[in-house]
């Protein structure tokens, strides 16, 4: 299939709902066949107290949330401890932008967890955390990444991204990271032979162009660098944050959109229904509509639980493996790397 530009990609969405599913889903199956990819993690929030004011954020303590934390490093190897006995792969941690902590809190950690557990992967630190650790602690971007990989952090999570579009970004995070710093924080580390993510917060006040441009601006730094193991729409929810939006995006332009994206990221493997913001069951259709991948089994989750997704408490591994099977998918348990571990 040819690359598709800025209107072809915009037309997209003007298909028929299934020609546009069915268009995604021989694409998906060229990639990855019937398999679909998940992983045996645990989501770790450590701390909610933030010096940025998203208005989509319900996470943050300063805002509504009035009970504020923040872990110690005690504390989180407990969990840590805990999920590692029972099987986790990786611990994935996103905190908010705590200036009260200090940057050792941040960053020592990450080597407890891998001196500790040398087998876990560290998914760990947004490039809305890095550069909020830039500023707040007067470090460039590189000595904040070196950091990281010197304390060990295997790979980026792909949170902060929100939406690219300077104007909408301005409405509903001013003063967070940019979108040129976020992508140029991503390039270096991609520039450190590491992997990351890239999500997209989507059904709140964006348009479907502002989409498309968040994925182009994607698809030019996956040329460069190849650094993106997976794409992940995140669909916005609408409890207890300042971002007023009263309807739920129809399951149709969900679905579309993943579609969409599985057709216009053609450099960027995997597309990832990340059940925790579209629901399991969307998750699911969502296989016939591009996504490959349904991120994992998380155990607990903050930051979406806060804003109304039922994902406080993750999924149960035997429930989610059947309901994969039981939808005519084969699941595949994958490191965080995507190399494959098991059929299940
Ligand atoms: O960056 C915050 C989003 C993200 C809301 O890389 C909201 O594998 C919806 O990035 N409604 C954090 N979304 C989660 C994230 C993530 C999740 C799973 C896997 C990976 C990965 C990354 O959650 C934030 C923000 O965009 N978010 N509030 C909300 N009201």
């Amino acid at each position: 299939m040819n690359r598709l530009n800025f209107e072809q990609s915009l037309e997209l969405y003007e298909m028929d709902f299934f020609t546009l599913g069915v268009m995604a889903d021989e694409r998906r199956k060229e990639l990855h066949g019937k398999k679909t990819y998940f992983n045996i993690n645990r989501h770790i929030n450590p701390t909610n107290v933030c010096a940025d004011v998203c208005k989509f954020c319900a996470y943050s303590a300063t805002r509504k949330n009035p009970n504020q934390y923040t872990m110690t490093h005690d504390e989180i190897m407990e969990i840590v401890k805990d999920v590692a006995s029972r099987g986790a792969k990786e611990v994935h941690i996103v905190s908010a932008h705590n200036p009260n902590t200090g940057l050792e809190w941040y960053l020592e950690i990450f080597k407890k967890i891998k001196t500790a557990y040398p087998h876990l992967h560290v998914k760990a630190l947004t490039a809305a955390e890095v550069d909020f650790l830039a500023r707040e602690y007067d470090k460039s971007y590189d000595e904040i990444l070196d950091l990281m990989v010197e304390n060990g952090v295997d790979s980026m999570p792909g949170g902060g991204a929100e939406i690219f579009d300077e104007k909408v970004r301005d409405f509903i995070c001013k003063g967070k990271v940019t979108s040129a710093q976020w992508l140029e924080i991503h390039e270096k580390w991609h520039a450190r032979g590491k992997m990351s993510n890239v999500t997209m917060l989507f059904g709140h006040v964006e348009s479907r162009e502002n989409r498309i441009d968040h994925m182009m601006r994607i698809r030019e730094l996956q040329d460069k660098t190849g650094g993106f193991n997976a794409f992940i729409p995140l669909v916005y929810q609408r409890e207890n944050n300042y971002l007023k939006v009263k309807d739920f995006m129809s399951a149709n332009e969900i679905l579309k959109t993943m579609a969409v994206s599985r057709l216009v990221l053609d450099n960027v493997p995997n597309i990832k229904a990340y059940w925790v913001t579209s629901t399991v069951n969307l998750a699911l259709l969502a296989q016939e509509f591009g996504a490959n991948d349904l991120d994992g089994t998380i155990e607990k989750e903050s930051i979406n639980s806060a804003a109304g997704a039922a994902s406080a408490n993750g999924v149960n591994l035997e429930d989610f493996v059947a309901q994969i099977k039981n939808s005519g998918f084969m699941p595949v348990e994958r490191d965080s790397l995507y190399n494959e571990i098991k059929e299940w």
